[in-house]
């Protein structure tokens, strides 16, 4: 005999039978799937039996009964129930019951939505996104830290902040943990966070969020090349062990098709220049100067027909944000790179190598309109003990979307800030 509990998915009814699909909890193996629990009038005491009858989608159910196998229930098994043990009524109708409702509607009960079986798979598919990169990063001797939100400082620029008082100070909410992991170098060599970052980002596209996670690292003694390579066999070792895993593994090829991109990832990733991102381009007709930075759409274009995660390397110092390392040969390009997911989607993570060099950061800092007083305590790290590093920073909806092949990153996220939406959940 087993118990079982959990919500009602859905429900049949045939006279003296019912069926219910569960979203059975108590054990993670439940998760992301439907048990088919069957009801027998024959076999239950009567009064439970009306009970059910009157159970909604949503409804909570406290059931005890016998695994039998069925090849026609989902997973080969299904539960006939002797005993209804407890229950809690869901309210009806059900805001979702209606088989097809707009994405906008989708997000006003996003409460409730986030509660079907895919979303269950993408949020259990996201957690071990993370906990394998992270396991990456443990395993190569890199310490996790915790950088703060509240901070005083832009580290992306002017245009994305999102501003607050503090205590009557202008504050912002973090746009990314760089700067503070910069410093934490000196404290323990290679540290990495995973905190949430903050864009008032104005565009509205499928791939921008305004609260999203970002999963940064940095170490010093490492160059340009080191932190391509840390970028990438972190990724591929992350998507390698999420498809060593068989659930995972049926629900990815559920959501994306085809498999064949990510079975053959392999570190190193292949490289170009942003001068041959540029030539690529112009060759497919595409109205861009060197010296303009690369936007969804040509990302899209150069991505479309890779078959691999890729970089783009050494853009224009101009186009980055103010402490990337200039190139020696030439200070008009950077020693900064965008990894870009194939099939289309773009750019996933950026990094490089920082500009060691206070004159120039503070020339730099001024023109991006900040005053480098507030940043003293960065400028201060260059003066003491200072070393070449690099870092990166990775966004997780990004790489989730498309490693699941989504049409729109709002997927990836429960409760989803988009600049469209006065987002009141
Ligand atoms: O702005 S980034 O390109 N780079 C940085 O913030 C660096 N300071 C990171 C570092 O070197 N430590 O953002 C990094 C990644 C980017 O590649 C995306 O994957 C993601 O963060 N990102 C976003 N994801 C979702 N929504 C928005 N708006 C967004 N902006 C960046």
């Amino acid at each position: 005999m087993v118990t079982l509990s959990g919500w009602i998915y859905k429900k049949r009814e045939f006279g003296k039978k019912i069926f219910v699909d569960l979203r059975a909890m108590g054990n993670r193996e439940y998760l992301g799937r439907i048990i088919q629990v069957v009801f027998e009038a024959s076999r239950m005491d009567t009064e439970e039996f009306k009970t059910v009858k009157k159970l909604g989608q949503e409804s909570f159910i406290v059931v005890s009964g016998e695994f039998v196998e069925n090849v026609r229930a989902p997973g080969g098994v299904e539960l006939h129930v002797d005993k209804l043990i407890s229950y809690y009524l869901a309210e009806k109708p059900y805001p979702l019951a209606k088989k097809k409702h707009s994405p906008d509607f989708l997000l006003d009960v996003r409460h409730l939505t986030i509660r079907s079986p895919r979303y269950q798979r993408i949020w259990l598919i996201r957690e071990a996104l993370v906990d394998y990169l992270r396991e990456w990063y443990k395993k190569d001797g890199w310490i996790e830290v915790y950088p703060p939100i509240l901070t005083f400082t832009a580290c992306e620029g002017g245009a994305t902040l999102f501003v607050l008082d503090y205590f009557g100070q202008e504050g912002y909410l973090s746009q990314s943990a760089q700067l503070y992991l910069e410093v934490m170098i000196y404290s323990l060599g290679k540290v990495f966070s995973l905190t949430p970052s903050f864009r008032a980002e104005k565009s509205r596209t499928r791939r921008h969020l305004t609260e999203y996670w970002h999963f940064e690292a940095e170490a010093a003694m490492y160059r340009f090349e080191d932190i391509l390579k840390a970028q990438e066999e972190s990724l591929a070792y992350a998507i390698r062990k999420l498809l060593e895993n068989d659930r995972f593994y049926e629900w990815i090829k559920e959501f994306r098709g085809d498999m064949d991109i990510l079975n053959n990832i392999k570190a190193p990733f292949p490289r170009i220049t942003y001068d041959e991102a540029i030539q690529i381009l112009q060759t497919k007709g595409i109205n861009i100067e060197w010296g303009e930075d690369l936007g969804a759409d040509e990302e899209r274009i150069l991505s479309e027909e890779m078959e691999t995660p890729f970089f783009i390397t050494l853009y224009p110092t101009e186009v980055k944000a103010f402490y990337v390392k200039a190139y020696e040969e030439d200070e008009k390009r950077c020693y900064s790179a965008d990894m870009m997911a194939p099939e289309g989607y773009g750019e996933i993570t950026t990094g490089g190598e920082r500009e060691d060099r206070i004159d120039v950061l503070i020339e730099r800092i001024k023109r991006e309109g900040f005053d480098p007083q507030n940043y003293f305590w960065y400028l201060d790290i260059r003066k003491y003990g200072s070393v070449p590093h690099s870092g990166f920073g990775l966004g997780i909806e990004r790489t989730l979307m498309w490693i699941l092949k989504l049409d729109h990153i709002r997927e990836t996220i429960p409760f989803p800030r988009l600049a469209r939406r006065k987002t009141l959940i």
